[in-house]
């Protein structure tokens, strides 16, 4: 049975605060940082109770992502590397409305090792790590003890970025075929097949220096060490490294893209390539100053084009393209125009799904290589073990030529590059430069791909945003009735016009996204559906 004075003790240590609510949400549980000891030690014994029974190493990252310093959060990873499965989320919402009391608690937690059927001394794994968040080190101390109170063991990897974890988590529980799970083994990975990728590649162009807005984040210490490495091949320089600023203060990849505008803290004359990271390192986010001193930014959709349009050129040159089932999965955040380049330009199918990367990354399994960007820079391409297995024997078949075995072995590194666990802002800013450089393209030529349609987006207050439901991945609202025949008379009046509203997730706000053919329709159009929801 369970271990209840530890857990008695940790109680009083970290008491619930009276009449606190906290839900489980696409981001975990998120909040002020002085609010979440409590659920720190839930998320533990809930940590632990996942492992005992997947019989499998999970994770616990703390970090709040691209929100300021004084917030936390932490999120739990299943075996595979991917999000919490949705069911448990019910679990840890329950866990977080149970109060302090010892005998209560304790119930619920037997009924569950019942329900679960596991044992409190059951085998049991947790890895931890967390963000550069000077709140961060005293909540994961809280989830180490609380897993330790059900004789867990715990891999406390201390100071990673998200995807970091996500990765170090797949690695340990796949006996190392997806590499090595220490950090060590991550940069060997990436770098191992960056380097390969680009000795493998005749023709190649130099790389551009890139600067990068490190967001005053984890993720600078962690380009710190990439730079030495990748030095004789780009170089890098790193700004907003947490010397100076503060974590995602006027700076990031968040900032940047809400903003359409430069970070601070980086100079804005010297380099012709320009990025910004998260505060966790899982989102990435281009920009450049054009000749016209214009502010030009490469979002999301953008790195689906660009890494679609290299796979299914790869896969030409291989001549697997007929027997590979390529596709990109967007939100109905995707610029029009990107969507449209897609299935028109490069006749490549696209699935349009919910807000919220674990509704992409599930939606990304039915294709053989799933590309998948939320339009604000997180996204990655994952690959079924079929493509693999026919890269492979492209590969091993003496018939084939130089030319086919070439683009598949391109392919192969250019997996190798990828984390296939969640998106990853180190992992994608790598394969950004390296399709650069092969397709000989600068920033200019990679934003003149297609222009995007000029688009708004707008919060608004309302007194219920439950009342608003949506349907066809957030594109069509049913409640309240009405709401969608008005948004619908609305874009009607706009040439090339589209429109939509959805409740937020993740704030007490609705969101309005419009898009139209000039900046001063869509911007119309928004404040007119805005009045219409208001
Ligand atoms: P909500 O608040 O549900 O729109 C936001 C982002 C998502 C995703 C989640 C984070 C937009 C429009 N929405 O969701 O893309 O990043 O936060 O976890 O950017
Ligand atoms: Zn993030």
């Amino acid at each position: 049975h369970i271990a209840k004075e530890k857990l008695a003790t940790l109680l009083m240590e970290y008491p619930k605060p009276a009449g606190i609510v906290m839900g489980y949400g696409t981001a975990g549980f998120r909040a002020r940082a002085d609010t979440l000891p409590w659920i720190m030690i839930r998320i533990g014994i809930l940590a632990a109770f996942r492992s005992k029974v997947k019989r499998a190493c999970v994770g616990a990252m703390i970090t709040a992502s691209h929100n300021p310093e004084y917030d936390n959060g932490v999120k739990l990873i299943d075996p595979y590397g991917e999000m919490l499965e949705q069911a448990w989320e019910v679990y840890a919402n329950n866990l977080s409305v149970l109060d302090d009391d010892i005998h209560i608690l304790s119930d619920y937690l037997e009924n569950l090792m019942n329900q679960l059927n596991i044992q409190a001394n059951d085998e049991g794994i947790v890895a931890i790590a967390y963000d550069t968040r000077q709140s961060s080190p005293l909540l994961a101390s809280i989830v180490k003890r609380a897993a330790q109170a059900f004789y867990t063991t715990i891999m406390d990897f201390e100071l990673m970025t998200t995807p970091q974890l996500h990765y170090a988590v797949r690695c340990y529980n796949d006996n190392g075929t997806y590499g090595h799970y220490t950090e060590a083994g991550y940069f060997d990975k990436l770098c191992t097949a960056f380097q390969n990728l680009i000795e493998m590649t005749p023709n190649i162009q130099r790389f551009e220096p890139l600067a990068i807005d490190a967001a005053n984040g984890i993720g600078a210490m962690k380009l710190a060490y990439m730079r030495q490495t990748l030095a004789k091949y780009i170089h890098i320089e790193i700004f907003n490294d947490g010397t100076r600023g503060h974590l995602n203060e006027k700076c990031g990849a968040d900032y940047v893209k809400l903003y359409q505008k430069a970070p601070d803290g980086i100079p804005l004359t010297n380099y012709s390539k320009y990025c910004s990271i998260d505060g966790d390192a899982d989102r990435l986010i281009y920009f450049f100053i054009d000749k016209n001193k214009q502010f030009r930014l490469l979002d999301g959709d953008r790195f689906s084009v660009l890494f679609a349009s290299f796979l299914a050129m790869k896969l030409k040159e291989a001549k697997l393209i007929d027997d590979v089932k390529i596709g990109v999965i967007q939100t109905a955040y995707a610029n029009g125009r990107s969507t449209d380049y897609l299935i028109n330009k490069m006749h490549v199918p696209v699935a349009c799904v919910p807000t919220g990367v674990k509704h992409l990354h599930h939606k990304a399994l039915d294709y053989d290589i799933g590309v998948y960007f939320e339009a604000n820079g997180h996204g990655t391409v994952i690959f079924s073990a079929e493509l693999k297995s026919k890269i492979k024997m492209v590969l091993e078949d003496p018939k084939r030529t130089v030319e086919e075995r070439l683009a598949a072995n391109q392919i192969r590194a250019f997996i190798n590059i990828i984390n296939e666990t969640v998106g990853d802002a180190i992992a994608d800013l790598l394969a950004t430069e390296v399709i650069l450089s092969i397709l000989h393209l600068n920033l200019e030529g990679w934003l003149n791909l297609y222009d995007d349609l000029p688009q708004r987006q707008l919060k608004v207050a309302v007194r219920d945003r439950t009342m608003i439901q949506t349907t066809d991945a957030e594109r069509r609202c049913i409640t309240p009735p009405h709401l969608q025949d008005c948004i619908d008379e609305l874009v009607s009046k706009y040439p090339s016009g589209r429109a939509f509203v959805r409740p937020s997730g993740t704030e007490d706000i609705v969101r309005v996204y419009a898009e139209a053919l000039t900046q001063q329709e869509a911007d119309d159009l928004a404040d007119k559906v805005r009045l219409v929801v208001e």
